[in-house]
């Protein structure tokens, strides 16, 4: 089959006479892209000769099992051959010439939206739906930490692969919020592109506001879930920027010591990076996590970014100045492989800054339960090998490193600056030990 770049997706239920106006200035749209397109109609079941029109005007007609909006979007997305899938309404309260606008902004995110809330955007609807889209937007947008302002627009852009693996199941028009929020929270990258919008042209509205709200809420309950666990991309991120008081205070303690350790260090390699803000604050890094959706996320940032393992790291022996394993360790077993491959990777004299919770502090003893009640989708569960400052810095000094500096989070959170002595070699690596002299030229240029 030939490729086909992009799909409109267009769920209907008795459009006739939109269809007939919308599909023609849509095929001239789509003429002008310098692109490869089909058009999908999702008839919902009209009995109005909707489908008979659209199959006419050369549309392909998916027949939807299930009903509802959100059965049609999850159906069109699968029945989608595009490597990008647009979706629009049909009853021309979305101009089709706007699908320009959308497709060529294309590579700067993976969803764009057509929005009426983003600067420059117009909605012309009655002032009480306006006021309603407005006020669910701001609850929805603020509730889950989200920046951005319109979530209801069902206009949309998406990069195909954003919408593989995001497991919908909406089953009305909260599907619109579910998909960007699913993507959000998987670190795909979102734009909003102003927007007019004009009430529909002919025929009658599906929205029914009561139900619509019930769902909207329920779907709200769903999505809270996902956005407050550490399965969302942006967790790190969004506690750097949190609204409770400890949690803010912590993440800034944690990224104010490590940057400051790091500091003129040279290449850093942080492990276990996720999204969190350390990363960006160090001008030569490399970040590295397990997790997919967490290295998505930070592409925003413009730092090389590496998928693997701190059991196994991708990164060649002795090839970075500094590493950085901050809340790593504290989630793995226990295994000689852990401090095996950060010695490896680190070039003799170069320094690792360890950071995990210290169980032997009254401060980690308390906090960490209170966390586990506050925060029952965190952290905590995941914490499987309990660490101290006893127990850590005699590891540290097993695998050949001197400690050379400490801190705290609150007096729980632990924080080693170990310098990796220039005479040993690597364990698992090829490194041959360093004369004295090269040694002490590197340590010459630490900043600790
Ligand atoms: N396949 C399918 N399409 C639907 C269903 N409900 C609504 N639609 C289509 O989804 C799009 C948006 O529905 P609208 O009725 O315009 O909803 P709205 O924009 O919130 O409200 P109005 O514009 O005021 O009518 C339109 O193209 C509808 O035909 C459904 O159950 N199945
Ligand atoms: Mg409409």
């Amino acid at each position: 089959m030939a490729r086909v770049d992009l799909t409109v997706l267009i769920p209907v239920l008795n459009e006739r006479d939109n269809l007939a106006v919308l599909l023609p200035r849509l095929a001239r749209v789509l003429g002008q892209l310098a692109c490869t397109s089909e058009v999908v109609v999702v008839d919902g079941g009209s009995g109005d000769g909707t489908a008979e029109t659209a199959a006419e005007l050369g549309a392909r007609v998916v027949v939807q099992r299930e009903p509802g909006y959100g059965g049609a979007l999850r159906e069109g997305f699968a029945a989608a051959a595009g490597e990008f899938v647009l979706t629009l309404d049909a009853d021309l309260s979305h101009d089709p010439d706007f699908i320009a606008k959308l497709w060529r902004a294309r590579d700067q995110a993976d969803i764009v939206i057509a929005s009426r809330y983003a600067k420059g955007g117009v909605a012309f609807m009655p002032w009480e739906r306006r006021l309603l889209s407005g006020v669910l937007n701001r609850f929805f947008a603020i509730g889950l930490g989200l920046p951005v302002r319109d979530m209801s627009s069902g206009f949309r852009l998406h990069r195909r692969a954003a919408l593989a693996d995001l497991k919908l199941s909406g089953r009305n028009f909260e599907i619109i919020e579910e998909v960007l929020v699913k993507a959000y929270a998987a670190g795909w990258r979102v734009l909003e592109l102003p927007f007019t919008y004009f009430p529909r042209h002919r025929g009658s509205s599906h929205a029914r506001i009561v139900r619509f709200g019930i769902d909207l809420l329920k779907a709200f309950g769903r999505l809270w879930g996902l956005r407050n666990s550490i399965e969302s991309a942006d967790y790190d991120e969004r506690a750097f920027y949190s609204r409770i008081p400890l949690q803010r205070y912590w993440q800034r303690e944690r990224h104010r010591i490590i940057t400051g350790m790091a500091r003129g260090q040279g290449r850093v390699l942080d492990v276990g990076c996720g999204s969190s803000i350390i990363l960006q604050s160090l001008n030569d890094a490399i970040g590295l996590d397990v997790q997919l959706n967490k290295l998505r996320y930070m592409r925003r940032y413009g730092v090389p970014l590496v998928q693997g393992s701190v059991m196994a790291l991708p990164v060649r022996t002795a090839s970075v100045d500094c590493v950085v394993c901050s809340q790593v360790i504290e989630h793995i077993p226990d295994e000689p492989a852990i401090f095996d491959e950060l010695t490896r990777v680190l070039r003799p004299g170069g320094l690792l800054i360890l950071g995990t919770p210290d169980y032997a502090t009254i401060g980690w003893r308390v906090i960490e339960p209170l966390y586990g009640l506050a925060a029952p989708g965190g952290y905590k569960d995941e914490h499987i090998t309990h660490y101290t400052f006893a127990s850590l810095r005699e590891r540290a000094e097993r695998h050949g490193y001197d400690l050379i500096d400490s801190a705290y989070v609150c007096r729980s959170e632990l924080i080693m600056a170990l310098r990796k002595r220039a005479t040993v070699a690597a364990r698992s690596g090829s490194g041959r030990p360093l004369p004295i002299a090269a040694a002490a030229a590197l340590r010459s240029g630490d900043a600790a």
